[in-house]
């Protein structure tokens, strides 16, 4: 059978466990016709036998329930942007960097350090943290700070899960995510742009919203090296820097961590990072952004909205000047 692996590390995965991003799609919308009873079962067969022959380039599937809570309607960004348009420093500061060269990292045998300020500190496995919490599809949009936006289905569980298991004590106030820095598999790693690792942090309350995402897959597979394989964070309400790719470890501490942005240009991201049209970066408006994909030349451009459109966040911000904590 013709089955190409893409290098990204990832153990043989199981014949029947491949599935090629192109038919992502009509897949989907095969089982919503399933679930509504248009379809009956022969069809089943021949849509496997069409998967199987796929000639595509294919990774490793992942399954998920479809959240219904965390669904944008927005048509998805394509796979191929949001494979191709990446930021992901370790391997290079050009958008086509990650994609270019992310099949180093080698995302198998992976650990994951929770520790700090908990009951119970743990190392969890790739495969423990896959069957930690019931995976789940979410339809998030990112909001970079340069710009522009994406809408992604991301597979993955609420952080809490994981915060739930190792019990932070009193102390816990934040929680800083670090993400892996070898310069062995990350190119980037070796020039100066940050002060590596690349971390990043939130409050204790936000890392626990629900909305926060645990993230292991997108487009119903394992997430691609590039967009930060083989987990990684997605706070949706903040700017895209603020989700830290690549993660090993994650620390519960007293004081307000480091991070990456904030360290070399404090003036320039704060820790908060809430998407904020009324806040402007120095070099960029926030009051809109392209939707990455929609890039005609009189495409008009969108607003961005609070929060970037995840409203149920504001209480956590309550009687805070969100232009002095940008
Ligand atoms: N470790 C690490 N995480 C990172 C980055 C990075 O350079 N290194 N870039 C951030 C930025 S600026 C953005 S916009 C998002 C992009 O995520 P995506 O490529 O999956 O869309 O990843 C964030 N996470
Ligand atoms: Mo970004």
């Amino acid at each position: 059978m013709l089955i190409k692996r893409r290098a990204n590390g990832v153990d043989s995965p199981l014949a029947s466990e491949i599935t090629p991003h192109e038919i992502f799609e009509s897949r989907r919308k095969f089982i919503q016709q399933l679930a509504v009873g248009s379809i009956a079962g022969p069809a089943l067969l021949e849509m496997s036998s069409r998967e199987a022959f796929a000639q595509t380039p294919v990774t490793q599937k992942l399954a998920a329930q479809p959240n219904t809570l965390y669904r944008l309607t927005d048509k998805f960004t394509s796979y191929k942007d949001a494979t191709t348009y990446n930021n992901f420093y370790e391997f290079g500061t050009d958008k086509a960097d990650p994609a270019r060269y992310a099949g180093t990292l080698k995302t198998r045998p992976w650990t994951i350090a929770v520790e700090g300020e908990v009951n119970k500190p743990m190392t969890l496995d790739i495969d423990s943290l896959l069957k930690l919490a019931p995976l789940e599809e979410r339809i998030y949009r990112l909001r970079c700070v340069e710009g522009w936006s994406m809408v992604i289905p991301w597979i993955g569980y609420s952080l809490s899960a994981l915060i739930k298991k190792v019990e932070p004590n009193g102390n816990a106030k934040y929680v800083e995510f670090v993400s892996l820095a070898d310069r062995k598999q990350m190119r980037g790693v070796g020039s100066r742009v940050l002060d590596w690792p690349y971390t990043e942090g939130l409050r204790l309350d936000e890392a626990s919203h629900p909305l926060t995402l645990l993230s292991m897959g997108m487009y119903g597979e394992v997430l691609p090296n590039q967009n930060g394989a083989p987990v990684r964070i997605v706070v949706p309400w903040k700017y895209g820097f603020k989700s830290a790719k690549s993660i090993i470890r994650i620390r519960f501490v007293r004081e307000q961590p480091r991070t990456a942005w904030n360290s070399v240009a404090p003036i320039e991201y704060g820790f908060y990072s809430n998407v904020n049209p009324n806040v402007d970066h120095p070099r960029w408006s926030q009051a809109s952004e392209r939707r990455i994909g929609e890039d005609g030349l009189f495409t008009k451009k969108r607003k961005t909205l609070m929060f970037n459109g995840y409203s149920e966040v504001a209480s956590l911000y309550a009687g805070m000047d969100l232009k002095k904590f940008y």
